[in-house]
């Protein structure tokens, strides 16, 4: 029984570190001068949900960290999507 009491206690702590935020690397190939990565973060932060958002136009990526409870990434790619810059998960 304590045992038992001692694995849902690990489970319901990790359960909390892990899906409160999350952090993901979008490329966004679209991006074609200096004014774009505005566009785009605007977008993103518009997103309920989103925390904080960096874009760079020289890697052509967007790094948005989120709450993984109000947001999942399909919106994210989808909100850049209708701004114009069309992006995808980047795969590690
Ligand atoms: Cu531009």
């Amino acid at each position: 029984m304590k045992q038992y009491l001692i694995t849902l206690t690990l489970l319901l702590l990790s359960n909390m570190a892990f899906s409160a935020e999350k952090t993901v690397t979008l490329e966004v190939p679209g991006m074609t001068c200096i004014t774009c990565p505005i566009t785009v973060s605007k977008a993103l932060e518009k997103v309920d949900g989103v925390k904080q958002v960096k874009v760079t136009y020289e890697d052509k990526l967007a790094v948005v960290t989120f709450d993984d409870d109000k947001v999942k990434v399909a919106q994210l790619t989808e909100a850049t999507k209708n701004a114009g810059y069309p992006s995808r998960l980047k795969q590690n």
